[in-house]
């Protein structure tokens, strides 16, 4: 800070100035310059040419072009080379140097000259004893606040070297899950690849897993409740179709009664003889009631899944014998129309895969109606997925451990100030009510504007700076102004015992300034170990 900087100086200025001495407006260490020869004459310090009698000096008249010859009057005002200046000796606090056109104005300028020399003898009374009083006791309570903003900072510090300790110990816990989790994640590696090598092997031979269990088999009888629904379906279509087939038969069993080959009509003819052909090779009328029978397996079929859950080998058999569905689906071939023809093949491709799925039937062959698939391909089964998806989630957690692990570890290495400070305020918020609003600091966070019903983003911190007695945080990207710029904030941080916002300005239109307080800016290299007493006076 600044001001203790100032009292540093100050102090080592205070025992210089001690006595009173003879030449107004000359500081003693000049007093050598100022002496008569022998003739009782001077010469003028920038211009030894022009001498003048010793006892113009200080007349009130300006002789030397360069004003040496008047140190203690206003007369050379307009000449004093820069930085010159009447010299107050200030006997009891600090000398000052006031410009010449002060002296005799007939103002007491006491901020400078607490003797009162700067006037005519008598004007100004001599108050450096009350002026380095008061000086002192703010210098007092100045050190006095730096002293307990620096307590508050030690404890700060202490937060922070804990901070730093809960995040390496973090770490550390955080390698450790890593290290587990990729040897687990080995683990169900292999258990993946083994599966996906047995599966493969089983396609290839066309092996059936014995993996089942009460669930599977309730899966499957409620699928093949399905299946019974739509086999129903198909078979009342089937049905009607064969209602329709024996009536045309009738039609054409009388036409063929009763038409008269005499008349030669070849159309009758060949209608008829197409007719015979066509009946003497189909099996429809048999096979369309088996569809019915199939209905009333699948029916019994689920039944028995209920009763019998638990025997499992036994159901597979029956749902092989299902799966394999030939028969009756070349049988509905032959009526249903093709679009419902692709429904159903893909229905029971469906089915079986399932069926293969739960380890209760072989899976169906690539070009089986309704697959989809390209020869070569086959369906997963649950268990690979359920792998799979371990391996996938095991994975994830350990990219989201690693990354955390980083971002730990780059947090670590990060500047936080003077003792790691700073780092005790990660997620601290500051907030006041400063004006019309309520303003919110979160040190590395964000700056808000807070009032009249809404909560507004001044900005996320960007960056941080040291300056010699407080640190300057920025804060971009806010919320974008009504008709104007996005909103940023700048916060200096200055020294003070306690976190708290002092005063918030707009200097430009949505563009923020914060002046605030935090022990974390006190800087323990301005502590003055200096005691004060009148003595050193
Ligand atoms: C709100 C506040 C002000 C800002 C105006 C701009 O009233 O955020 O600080 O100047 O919006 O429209």
């Amino acid at each position: 800070m600044r001001v203790f900087g100032l009292s540093i100086s100050a102090f080592t200025a205070l025992t210089l100035a001690s006595s009173a001495w003879g030449l107004r407006g000359l500081p003693k260490e000049n007093e050598s310059l100022y002496k008569p020869d022998e003739n009782g004459n001077w010469a003028c310090l920038g211009h030894p040419d022009i001498v003048i009698s010793f006892d113009k000096i200080n007349d009130d008249y300006c002789d030397c072009p360069d004003g040496s010859d008047e140190p203690g009057t206003s007369a050379c005002a307009a000449v004093a080379p820069p930085g010159g200046g009447f010299f107050c000796e200030n006997p009891g606090h600090f000398p000052g140097v006031l410009p010449y056109n002060r002296v005799d104005d007939g103002a007491c300028d006491y901020d400078i000259c607490c003797d009162g020399s700067d006037e005519k003898e008598g004007v100004c009374i001599n108050k450096c004893q009350e002026i380095h009083d008061e000086y002192i006791k703010v210098l007092k309570s100045q050190q006095d606040a730096l002293e307990r903003g620096l307590q508050a900072r030690q404890k700060l510090v202490a937060q922070a070297a804990t901070a730093r300790d809960e995040q390496q110990k973090e770490i550390v816990k955080k390698e450790k899950e890593l290290k587990e989790k990729q040897t687990f994640l080995e683990s169900r590696q292999e258990i993946l690849d083994r599966l996906v090598e047995t599966q493969e092997q089983d396609v290839s031979s066309g092996k059936v897993s014995k993996s089942k269990s009460p669930e599977a088999i309730e899966k499957v009888a409620i699928k093949l409740e399905d299946l019974k629904r739509s086999y129903g379906e198909f078979a009342s279509r089937l049905q009607a179709a064969e209602s329709d087939r024996s009536q045309l038969d009738r039609i054409f069993e009388q036409l063929k009664d009763t038409y008269n080959p005499n008349f030669n009509d070849p159309a009758v003819k060949d209608s008829i003889r197409s007719w015979e052909e066509v009946k003497s090779n189909s099996q429809l009328s048999s096979d369309a009631s088996s569809v019915n029978l199939d209905t009333e397996s699948l029916a019994a079929l689920i039944q028995e899944l209920h009763e019998y859950r638990d025997e499992s080998s036994a159901v597979l058999e029956r749902q092989q014998s299902i799966a394999k569905g030939g028969t009756f689906f070349k049988i509905l071939s032959l009526f249903v129309p093709s679009s419902s023809q692709q429904l159903l093949a893909s229905y029971l491709y469906e089915l079986k895969v399932w069926l293969a799925r739960q380890g209760l039937a072989a899976y169906p062959p690539m070009d089986h109606p309704g697959s989809g698939h390209q020869a070569g391909e086959y369906s997963e089964s649950i268990e690979i997925r359920d792998a799979r998806k371990v391996v996938e989630n095991i994975q994830n957690e350990i990219n989201d451990i690693q990354s955390a692990i980083e971002t730990s570890l780059s947090d670590l290495s990060a500047d936080y100030g003077q003792n790691d400070v700073l780092r005790a305020l990660r997620n601290v918020c500051v907030e006041n009510p400063v004006g019309e609003y309520d303003y919110e600091v979160c040190f590395f966070g964000q700056a808000s504007q807070k009032g009249k019903g809404s909560n507004t983003n001044l900005g996320t911190y960007s960056s941080l700076k040291r300056e010699s007695d407080h640190f300057v945080m920025t804060f971009e990207n806010g919320a974008r102004c009504w008709n104007g710029p996005i909103r940023r904030a700048q916060v200096n941080v200055y020294c003070g015992s306690v976190s708290e916002i002092s005063t918030v300005s707009e200097p430009e239109k949505c563009e923020y300034f914060f002046k605030m307080t935090s022990p974390a800016a006190c800087d323990p290299n301005l502590k003055v170990d200096v005691e004060i007493t009148h003595s050193d006076l």
